[in-house]
Parts: C-alpha cells; structure tokens; sequence
C-alpha cells in the first residue's frame, strides 16, 4: 500500500467485489453480476441506464434515466439497502419551483447526484430551446426544488464537485451543439450561489489517443483524494460504425481544478461485455457516479452501459491513481488558451 487516499468519504457499506487475478490493463474490474439493473425495470419504462446514486442515511439512493416506453427519458428516484440491488419509485420525480409551482422538464436524461454540505443536487440534461444544463436540489429526496438553469444552451455533462473551492461551486460541462454532437471539451465554471456563474476556464480537450479523439464529457462527480481530484469521465470515437463511448481517468489539481496534472492516455474500460456492446445504442460504457471509502480506498464505479443497462465495476484509489500517472500523457489541449 502506498499513502495515496480519498480524503473525506467515509462509506463503510461500499458495494464490493475482489478483484480477480486475470486482471490486464486498468486496475478496474466489473461487477461479476452485471448489469445491476435489466430491462423493463418499472412499469412504463423499457430501459434505466447513465445513472447517479448516493450514500444516504444508512442506505443509499439514486436518480435514475428512465427510458418510458413512449421513448422519452425522464428521472426516477430509486432506493437501495446495499446499492446493488434497487426499487424505484413508479412516478418520475416531480420538480417544484421555489415557490411552489411544478416544473416538469419536456425531457430529462443523463442525472448526476452530488451532496455539497448539507444539501443534494441533482444534475441533468434537460431542453431549453435545444440541449442544456438542468438543475434542482433536495435535502430529504422527498421534494425537490428546481434551480435555474446554470448555462445557455448548448451544453451536457454537467458535473458538480463534492465541496466548495475557494469558497464557491465548482461545476464541470461539456458546451456543444443540441444533437449527437460529434465534438466537445470540458469546462470548468464557479459560482457563489449556484446561480450565477462565470469563472470559465478549459479543462480539458479530445485527444489524440484515438479512443477519446471525438470529443470527451465529465462522468462521475470528481472524488478528492490526496492526489488531486479524481477524475473518471467518458471519452469516445468514432467508428465507420458509429461512436464508442469509453471511460476515461484524469487528476485535477486540488485548488484549481482547471488544471489537468494527470490524464491516462489508455482508456480505464472500454466496452467488452455482451451488456456494453449490444443493445438500445451498441458500444457505450458511460460513468455518471462512484461510492467511495476512504477508509479502503475502495472505488464502486457506476455506469450507463449500451444505452439499455446499468452496470457496476471497483478499483482501489491507489492503483487506479498509480495507472492514471504511470501513463499520463498531458497535452496542449488541457491548458487554457494563452494561460501559462
Ligand atoms: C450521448 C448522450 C448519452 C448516451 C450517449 C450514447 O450523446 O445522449 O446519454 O448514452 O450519447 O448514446
């Protein structure tokens, strides 16, 4: 064991499996009972996939894509005793504004799930005139109040960071057009009331590593470590086939996180697996969220597979951060422009 930690995430009940000793590649394995979650999970929905969960009291929760049977995705909440093995609510989460006044998003797909303090954000895609940013908070996944939307449209992938920096959020997004959209960067943006916000800076870029050269979106939120922050987020290609979406590793300095210090040029998970590769869109492993322990070091890693399936894989912080430097490859593309 190295002195390498995840700093203020104490999870004793992190969903755990071994590792096997056939691993190559990444420290990252998958859960041997994948996909957690199957087709047709709730009535009314065909698919639950691309998905965030929590710790929460002892057990945990999450917000879920649901796929409806009319193909038009929408949040479900759902809860677990040991976060692999969920039930979910029938009715899809009813947004309220500030005063009230129920908000419904036409669609609303991709959530993240981030506690900031005493406080959860839910993050998602939503339609705001084309592809944007959605946001609403809860403190007891009961009611959930809605946040104005954080940025003008194009945008996807947002991700909130677990704790302030310098005394505001932190927010990850991946600006771009309203479809399929074959380009993107990631961009960091602050703000002191999750309101307003500026402060954008560039992140990071596509690469030249030929599994992320199509464009690249935050995954899971970033877990603090002794490092820096942990990083794991989707990068894709695109095929004579279509795109294929892996999952990708980087650190980011602690007190300013628009600074890549380490970006893995090998891809953590590619799809492999009959539930990545076949189904609703083929060829997609897409993380969105991670229980972690910083007790063990352990790493559940939680993401969309195929557009169809949720699926679950581990790491230890250690070795997964040992593989992210000893093939870090940092290049032009992850420094802001004209900023030495
Ligand atoms: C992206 C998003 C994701 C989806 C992926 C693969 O553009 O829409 O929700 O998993 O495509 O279809």
């Amino acid at each position: 064991m190295n002195n390498i930690k995840i700093l203020n995430s104490k999870v004793p009940n992190v969903p755990w499996q071994e590792k096997p000793h056939n691993i190559t590649g990444a420290p990252i394995w998958r859960y041997s009972n994948n996909p957690i979650i199957g087709r047709n999970p709730v009535e009314g929905v065909a698919r639950i996939f691309n998905s965030a969960v929590i710790p929460y009291q002892d057990e945990f929760v999450g917000v879920f894509r649901g796929e409806q049977t009319n193909g038009i995705p929408y949040i479900y909440m759902g809860r677990s005793k040991d976060a692999i093995h969920w039930e979910f609510e029938k009715e899809k989460i009813q947004f309220t504004d500030e005063d009230g006044n129920e908000f419904m998003p036409v669609y609303a797909y991709d959530p993240r799930l981030v506690k900031v303090e005493d406080t959860y954000y839910l993050i998602w895609c939503q339609d705001f005139y084309g592809a944007a940013i959605g946001m609403a908070k809860t403190k007891d996944f009961k009611s959930f109040i809605r946040i104005e939307n954080p940025f003008l449209p194009f945008n996807r992938n947002a991700v909130l960071f677990p704790r302030k920096i310098r005394e505001n959020f932190v927010l990850l997004s991946r600006p771009s057009d309203s479809g399929h959209t074959p380009f993107g960067d990631i961009f960091l943006s602050e703000s002191p009331d999750m309101i307003y916000w500026g402060k954008h800076r560039h992140v990071m870029g596509k690469s030249s590593m030929w599994w992320e050269s199509l464009k690249i979106g935050g995954g899971a939120a970033p877990i603090e470590t002794s490092e820096g922050w942990l990083l794991i987020y989707h990068g894709v290609s695109g095929t004579c086939n279509g795109y294929v979406y892996s999952i990708g590793g980087a650190i980011l300095d602690i007190d300013n996180p628009s600074i890549v210090k380490y970006r893995c040029e090998n891809f953590l998970l590619t799809p492999e697996e009959w539930y990545e590769e076949r189904g609703f869109v083929p060829n997609v492993t897409f993380p969105c969220a991670t229980i972690h322990d910083s007790e063990t070091g352990k790493i559940a890693i939680y993401y969309g597979a195929a557009d169809s399936y949720v699926g679950l894989a581990f790491a230890y912080v250690d070795e997964l951060i040992c593989y992210i430097k000893e093939h870090s490859k940092v290049s032009v593309t992850d420094t802001e422009i004209g900023v030495r």
